[in-house]
């Protein structure tokens, strides 16, 4: 028997942190179908994200006397729905007033349930006082809906809500904290993960104990534990002690994206305008390749050096380099902390957009003299000459402008950095990408999520990945990895690895000769160094393919990523909550 209510509880309800967003978006109409106008989002408010996500909307008057009630608490909660496939139910916690709680709620975790977080950071608050509220919000909801309720949780931001409440419940980790932490450094995690026991002890060591500790709480405590690769249940059993007893597999809908077809036409106007970013950014200092249709691929993800695969990237695109070929364009699309846009790079893009915008403004004018002068029998074409030679004065001094840089190499990042050492930074200099004339390979670390008003690229992260040839991701540690999956979603292609839970899935359900738009680099059990020269074989083989050989295999990749539909995938959530309440 299926419960009749769902309340499905994440920081990332409408608020795009990052992979969590993306489940929970593109699950919602398979969620409503199962539970209807019983599905519940709760979420914590964040005016900036609520605008583009949340539709305030009336409430019902039972679900309005509980809004009163934490109001009279401090609480402001707004009801509404979240504007994603299915716009479902919504609620969302502003808590800014009552952060004050979080030291009392800090010495109940210690003398209720061990946990200590004396020594935590400032992350660890804000979802610690919104989770202990959600929880007594569940329980004021609880007692108004008809029929049995699960509550489904994901990630250790939520789990404090479960000391909160009685009702059967699914919580769901996405990657442990622990392994995570260790994985990024020099531990070797898959060893310790094999062996089946990764000590405690480390989570202080690696500074996220009172994190690792909630989440042990709640894996333990939790009706049904889950995960969403068979990758991550294993860490977690070895981490949290707990096997997850259903595998949540991550679900994509690639039927809510344009047809390939519509994709190739915004693939060509997009590119266009990728194309003049690239020539902003490297012209003012020598001539870079645009007419032939560039190749241009990118990385995203977190700042996770070693975990997301970026320095084996790096060393691919550095072998690369070396080998022969046409000149290709790899962008880093890792946010990190940034001051602002380059003022050099902003320069070159005004000075770009002066030529650009003169030539708009000459063109009806020259168009005219043009046409005067190849009709008229009298014209002896003076002005067309006057205008010609006009013309070409201010040219060249906008040419000479534009090219007046008196530096050799174009940056490597797109924007200035709040800090000093840059891990990104320091690997692509020691690997000899300077961005020089003679690199065949040409990089922009863009440490900032992409937005259509940032006054560089100008797109948004789903059209740059429309612009672009290919999508890359070498993951070391990545429990699923939705980057490759959206990339072949937008028409390109993409790499996943052998570690990562999306790539294991194409392992498991596809045979070699199939992925011919996605593919697999191994990374288990096959060093750094090794795998690195792998993928530039790799990457030099995608750079090379024809346009026909590129059609075939963009058709291939969203076979691929089909694989993972929704329609599928979403029936193991509905198992894990027919569990619960069992
Ligand atoms: C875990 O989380 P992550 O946040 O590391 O997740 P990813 O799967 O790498 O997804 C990153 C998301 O960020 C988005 C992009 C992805 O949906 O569309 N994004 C963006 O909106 N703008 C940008 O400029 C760059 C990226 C875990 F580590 C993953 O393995 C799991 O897949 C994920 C969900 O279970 O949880």
């Amino acid at each position: 028997m299926a419960p009749k209510n769902c309340i499905e509880v994440s920081f990332e309800v409408a608020n795009k942190v990052g992979g969590i967003y993306q489940v929970l978006k593109s699950k919602s109409s398979t969620m409503q179908k199962f539970y209807g106008d019983n599905y519940w989002t709760i979420g914590i408010y964040n005016e900036e994200n609520a605008r583009d996500d949340f539709t305030p909307g009336k409430p019902p008057e039972e679900v309005k006397r509980i809004i009163e009630k934490f109001e009279s608490n401090g609480i402001d909660v707004k009801y509404g729905s979240w504007r994603v496939p299915g716009n479902p139910n919504c609620l969302l916690l502003d808590i800014s007033d009552v952060m004050d709680r979080a030291d009392d709620l800090k010495s109940e975790l210690w003398e209720e349930h061990g946990i200590d977080s004396m020594n935590v950071g400032n992350d660890f608050d804000e979802p610690l006082v919104w989770s202990n509220a959600v929880g007594k919000l569940v329980n004021e909801l609880e007692d108004v809906l008809e029929g049995e309720t699960v509550v489904q949780m994901h990630e250790w931001l939520s789990a404090p809500a479960m000391f909160e409440f009685d009702s059967p419940s699914v919580f769901t980790t996405h990657a442990t904290v622990l392994g995570r932490a260790l994985s990024n450094s020099d531990f070797h995690l898959q060893e310790a993960v094999k062996r089946g026991e990764v000590d405690d002890s480390l989570a202080e060591e690696y500074g996220v104990k009172a994190k690792h500790q909630i989440e042990k709480e709640a894996a333990r405590g939790s009706d049904v534990f889950t995960t969403v690769s068979k990758v991550t249940a294993e860490e977690a059993q070895a981490v949290l002690n707990r096997e997850p007893d259903v595998v949540l597999s991550n679900g994509f809908n690639v039927e809510e994206f344009p047809s390939l077809e519509e994709l190739s036409f915004q693939h060509t106007n997009k590119k266009e305008r990728m194309k003049e970013f690239l020539r902003a950014y490297f012209e003012p200092y020598y001539d870079v390749d645009l007419e032939k249709d560039p190749r241009v691929m990118y990385i995203s993800g977190r700042y996770e050096f070693h975990n997301k695969g970026l320095d084996v990237f790096i060393d691919a695109l550095a072998e690369m380099n070396e080998m022969d070929g046409d000149d290709v364009f790899a962008f880093i699309f890792v946010p990190s902390d940034v001051s602002g846009p380059k003022d050099e790079v902003l320069e070159n893009i005004a000075l770009y957009q002066e030529l650009e915008d003169y030539i708009d403004s000459v063109m009806p004018e020259m168009r005219t003299q043009l046409l005067n002068s190849l009709t008229s029998y009298e014209d002896p074409g003076e002005k067309l000459n006057e205008l010609i030679e006009e013309t070409s004065r201010d040219v060249e001094s906008l040419q000479h402008n534009f090219h007046a840089r008196d530096t050799e190499n174009a940056p490597l990042c797109a924007y200035d950095l709040n800090y000093f050492e840059d891990e990104i930074i320091d690997r692509l200099q020691s690997s000899g990408l300077t961005n020089s004339e003679d690199d065949r390979v040409k990089v922009v670390f863009y440490p900032t999520y992409l937005s259509r008003g940032d006054r560089l690229l100008s797109m948004d992260y789903q059209d740059a990945i429309k612009a672009s040839s290919a999508g890359i991701f070498p993951s070391y540690y990545e429990p699923w990895g939705y980057t490759p999956v959206e990339t072949a979603a937008n028409g390109a292609l993409s790499v996943t690895t052998d570690m990562a839970g999306f790539g294991q899935f194409l392992l498991e359900n596809t045979d070699e000769s199939e992925r011919k738009g996605i593919r697999v680099l191994e990374r288990k059990g096959v060093s750094d160094s090794e795998a690195a020269s792998n993928l530039a074989e790799m990457l030099q083989d995608i750079v090379t393919y024809s346009k026909t050989e590129i059609t075939e295999r963009k058709h291939n990749a969203r076979r691929m990523a089909q694989l993972t539909s929704w329609d599928k995938l979403g029936e193991n959530y509905r198992k894990a909550h027919e569990k619960a309440i069992k």
